[in-house]
């Protein structure tokens, strides 16, 4: 039972999970009080965890009664919820496209490129570590030409796009995929963890292969 001094967000995460990373540095740039639980696979096989997200997955946000997972979604929802200038998740029709294709791109080339890489190079499971590479590849070159004549992946200015994609391209490296082909995707990587209170995805302790 909380007390008047317990902030109403409790983010469940991992420090190492690039999606719960969205999510944290989110809330660190709204400036939003939280409570973090780290939710580590044993708690996620929980009945207590399936029953915020049957998934078994972070991260989960709860605020107040909403109890949200999957990172995007909660990106989103912080967004609209909290952000009073409505320039992190821009609504008019161009803007809020854009900021969706990459939110699509998070969830979906990111995910599967990556972000498999490294999981595939940290911890192991199911799939291949040149696919995932070769997806990656394709990916960064793209983003690289994307970002060669503008600052941000979506507007003018950062968006939840920009926070949804930083984590696994910034840890890109380790699933062994370089950054030093992609000059335009390191400058971007400096203008993101410049962002006023965003904290870092912190490198992996975890010995990487050779
Ligand atoms: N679509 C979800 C994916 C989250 C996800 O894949 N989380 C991983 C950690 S980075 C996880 O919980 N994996 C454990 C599992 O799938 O059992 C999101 O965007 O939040």
């Amino acid at each position: 039972m909380g007390t008047s001094t317990d902030p109403a967000i409790t983010l469940y995460g991992t420090p190492l999970s690039g999606h719960a990373h969205r999510v944290e540095a989110f809330l660190n740039i709204l400036g939003l009080p939280y409570r973090y639980v780290e939710a580590n696979a044993e708690v996620r096989r929980s009945d207590a965890f399936l029953a915020l997200n049957p998934f078994g997955q972070i991260p989960v946000l709860v605020d107040g009664d909403l109890v949200l997972p999957d990172s995007v979604a909660i990106l989103v929802y912080l967004a609209d919820r909290y952000d009073a200038s409505g320039l992190w998740n821009p609504k008019t029709p161009d803007q809020a496209a854009q900021v969706q294709r990459w939110l699509s791109v998070a969830a979906g080339d990111l995910r599967f490129g990556p972000a498999l890489a490294r999981i595939l190079t940290l911890w192991g499971g199911p799939g291949t570590l040149a696919d995932a590479q070769r997806v990656a590849e394709r990916l960064l070159r793209f983003m690289d030409s994307h970002l060669s004549n503008r600052d941000w992946l979506a507007a003018e200015r950062p968006t939840i796009a920009d926070i949804a994609c930083y984590a696994y391209v910034a840890r890109a490296p380790e699933g062994h995929i370089p950054l030093a082909p992609y000059p335009a995707v390191r400058r971007w990587l400096e203008r993101v963890e410049a962002i006023p209170a965003l904290t870092p995805m912190p490198e992996s302790a975890i010995p990487q292969q050779a």
